[in-house]
């Protein structure tokens, strides 16, 4: 790490701004365990949801998002950030009714202006949203993290799914290990991975058998990378527009992990990624969801950098961090460690927030702690993967500790970090 937090106790409260990044906390809706009154405890003011409930593709009506919305306000919090209005497979892939399902995009996210929801985050990956392979993996302190493993993610491609060509995908010490591993493996642990695969972790919205599962991949059988950077950009054009005259911005989530997986291309894992994005589509709105975990699981996106360089289409963040390993493979570490300095992470954010104060655009960041180990109670409960009540607790108040004693530090000698 390359801040040194010693000093911060010691700094006086001057020339510390006002501002701060708006601190929310992920809510599946009603069904969630950890009720809209826990979130209050937690100190985020702010919730990020959906409407789980509506289909893929279907217009969000202003009379079903009021309602939701009505909710949260009377427990006293705010519905910041719509995560996710998910995209239909068809404007994904160009087919079929797409133009339909990209009008009906437009007309959720004008219903979502009308009742001043102005924030939405949505990704662009075919078929899968994010993907683990363990969702249980117990770390040094016996709390529970998710993990992603290169071994294991072959062996369920070349050996229980049986993709076709699927070897090539995978460096030949992965598939030897991934061999050596299957021939051992009890049949209940083979369905535990099929299931954690492609079961759908939450926020995903679909979940897959693995017949429904080849079936899907096959359909983008023959998509380039390049034909769905085409399709993302053809839809941005078509969607950016109608969020800029609303006063709205679009937080395009990375792909996690940020590289292709079965086959699939994916097109949203690097800062060249999103350059391309934003020079095709120039308005503000077309921007970011900062996902320190998602990108970090690559040591080629240069964290602070990205900030840094493209800070100005940054409009929501995912706090987290990442221990990478060697072959591609990566636990979720907690959040103030693992591979990525979240320190500097946390300075790029107050001085890319500063310089919007200073230049007079609009400075609002809201910030989730993203993802949280299974840790004490959380341990005894169902929770939704990753999103447990305490390790996501444990993340905020270690990030909102972190943003304070940053900006504080900024304030007194810019040049602290
Ligand atoms: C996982 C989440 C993702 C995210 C979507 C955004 O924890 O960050 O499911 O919500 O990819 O559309």
């Amino acid at each position: 790490m390359s801040g040194d937090l010693s000093q911060l106790l010691f700094l006086p409260q001057k020339n510390v701004t006002n501002l701060h990044f708006e601190q929310t906390w992920r809510w599946f809706g009603p069904s969630d365990l950890i009720s809209l009154a826990n979130i209050r405890q937690t100190g985020a003011t702010g919730i990020v949801t959906a409407l789980h409930h509506l289909p893929n593709g279907a217009v969000w009506e202003v009379e079903n998002i009021r309602q939701r919305k009505n909710e949260i306000e009377a427990a006293g919090l705010r519905w910041s950030v719509v995560e996710s209005v998910p995209v239909h497979e068809e404007i994904k892939r160009r087919t079929g009714d797409y133009r339909n399902w990209i009008s009906n995009y437009r007309q959720s996210l004008r219903n979502l202006a009308a009742c001043d929801i102005r924030t939405v985050c949505y990704n662009f990956m075919p078929v899968l949203d994010w993907t683990r392979t363990d969702l249980a993996f117990p770390v040094a302190d016996g709390s529970l993290a998710l993990r992603f493993d290169m071994i294991d993610l072959a062996l369920f491609d070349v050996f229980l799914l049986k993709r076709k060509n699927a070897a090539l995908d995978y460096a030949p010490e992965t598939l030897a290990d991934a061999e050596n591993k299957f021939d051992a493996l009890p049949p209940e642990q083979c369905d535990r991975l099929t299931r954690t695969i492609l079961a759908g972790l939450p926020g995903a919205e679909e979940s897959w058998t693995p017949e429904d599962f080849q079936l899907a991949l096959s359909a983008y059988a023959r998509l380039s990378p390049e034909q769905l950077r085409e399709n993302l950009i053809f839809f941005l054009k078509e969607i950016a527009p109608v969020a800029e005259a609303e006063g709205m911005t679009l937080t395009l989530h990375p792909d996690d992990p940020p590289r292709a997986i079965f086959g699939l291309p994916r097109v949203v894992s690097t800062e060249t990624d999103y350059k391309q994005l934003f020079d095709a589509v120039p308005e503000r709105a077309n921007g970011m969801c900062f996902c320190t975990g998602s990108l970090g699981v690559r040591p080629d996106n240069d964290l602070p950098g990205i900030i840094r360089r493209m800070g100005n289409r940054i409009h929501f963040l995912h706090l987290r961090n990442v221990q990478r390993e060697a072959d591609g493979s990566f636990f979720e570490a907690n959040h103030l460690e693992g591979s990525s300095d979240m320190v500097a992470v946390i300075a790029a954010l107050v001085d890319e927030q500063e310089r919007r104060l200073r230049t007079g655009e609009d400075t609002a960041l809201p910030m989730r702690p993203d993802h949280g180990h299974q840790m004490l109670d959380d341990l005894s409960k169902t929770t939704n993967p990753g999103y447990s009540a305490i390790g996501r607790l444990r993340g905020l108040a270690e990030l909102r500790g972190l943003e304070m004693g940053v900006r504080r530090m900024r304030a007194q000698s810019p040049k602290s970090f």
